[in-house]
């Protein structure tokens, strides 16, 4: 089975991430790697921390003349500001962080411990292992786009059937990754005056995912549907406090006949990935039942303002327990555009991940071949 974990203290030696359970044969494109690196490093709204560091992916195994050889892929992704055993002392908790919850939990006093590992410096560890990811859906042409809707109170509006290339292409030309090119310079704005006001925004990323198959995912048992995976995979990147599938929460205002996408079949349209079913909405975004249908996949995210605060926030001293205003740690101000990048890539690990339950097998050659015969087979169900 595909699985992958992480390991690292954001000013440790290195982040890294062990990608278990890719078939042999998958070329390693270093360049989207370490592409989808540089994007996660960027977005307006980044902090001094970018500023000092160049993530780069060493692929330290599982991969031989540029081909995965299906043994564990380690990455290694160096920390340039590497000071774990100097970083001072942390006692006055940042409300929204994991500092009081987890010092609580591992009983210190000092949140250094908790905040190194909770930081969302470990993003860059899941980056990087979702866009090894991509370069097995690369294969099958399956696509995965993120991008961002929502700065604060300016809201994009994105057509939804853009298409992943442009999708892409508007959003790249968008310092806060954003495809409306119309809100990008308001959303900047609220950025900076959030800043200059020592406070900061959170937002709305939305990932989209193209030319996956029916079929993955199951409604047999409740682990394995792939919305609530999909859920679980973008609701644990740092700061993300509510995930949708589809038309998500304004379903619950609408009428049965409004939200479900009705079926109907074009037979002109069975090479597509919905094999010639034609749905008139997506409001399902892609999965029902758990399952894909063919349809894009569309997951939308909110995040929180991050919760280090240049004005602080009243805390208390963990060690005295009297009243004193929250530490300041070096920051960023916003970094929607960098989770979009994430929140992309964590989804391509979890398509791979299911895209291999169904067609999985040792090597690429296998897994094209179970993956070619189910679409052969589906094309021709009820014939
Ligand atoms: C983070 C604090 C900042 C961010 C960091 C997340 O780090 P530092 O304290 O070193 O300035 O820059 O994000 C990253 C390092 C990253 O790579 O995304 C936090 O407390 O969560």
């Amino acid at each position: 089975m595909l699985d992958y974990r992480t390991a690292g203290e954001s000013h440790g030696p290195a982040m890294m991430a062990l990608v278990e359970g890719m078939p042999s044969g998958v070329a390693v494109d270093p360049a989207l790697i370490n592409g989808e690196l540089r994007r996660r490093q960027g977005g307006y709204g980044r902090g001094g921390r970018m500023k000092i560091e160049r993530d780069e992916a060493a692929v330290l195994s599982g991969v031989r003349q540029g081909r995965t050889i299906g043994s564990p892929v380690a990455i290694q992704i160096v920390n340039r500001d590497s000071r774990l055993d100097e970083a001072p002392p942390l006692h006055h908790p940042r409300p929204g962080h994991a500092d009081l919850a987890g010092s609580l939990k591992w009983l210190t006093t000092d949140c250094r411990n908790v905040l190194e590992r909770a930081s969302a410096r470990e993003t860059a560890a899941r980056t990087a292992a979702g866009a090894l990811a991509k370069c097995l859906l690369g294969e099958f042409g399956i696509e995965v786009v993120g991008y961002v809707v929502r700065i604060g109170e300016v809201a994009a509006d994105v057509p939804a059937d853009l298409g992943p290339a442009e999708l892409a292409r508007r959003r790249d030309g968008s310092e806060v990754y954003c495809p409306d090119g119309s809100v990008a310079a308001a959303m900047i704005e609220v950025i900076r005056i959030a800043a200059a006001d020592k406070d900061n925004v959170g937002g709305v990323v939305v990932v989209e995912v193209h030319g996956q198959p029916p079929g993955l995912g199951s409604c047999a048992r409740w682990q394995d549907k792939l919305d609530g995976r999909l859920m679980q995979a973008v609701g644990s990147i740092q700061a993300i406090k509510g995930v949708e599938i589809g038309a998500g929460f304004s379903v619950a205002e609408r009428r049965g006949s409004a939200v479900h996408d009705a079926i109907s079949y074009d037979a002109s349209k069975r090479q597509a990935p919905t094999l010639g079913f034609v749905r008139r909405s997506n409001n399902t975004g892609g999965i029902e039942g758990g399952i894909t249908n063919g349809q894009p996949i569309v997951i939308r995210a909110a995040m929180k303002p991050i919760s280090t605060l240049l004005q602080g926030m009243d805390s208390v001293d963990l060690g005295t327990k009297q009243a004193t205003r929250s530490d300041y740690e070096r920051s960023d101000i916003c970094s929607v555009p960098a989770a979009s990048v994430v929140a992309e890539n964590v989804v391509a690990f979890e398509i791979a991940r299911a895209f291999l339950e169904k067609f999985g097998g040792d090597t690429l050659v296998d897994v094209r071949a179970a993956y070619e015969a189910f679409m052969q087979a589906a094309r021709a169900l009820g014939e």
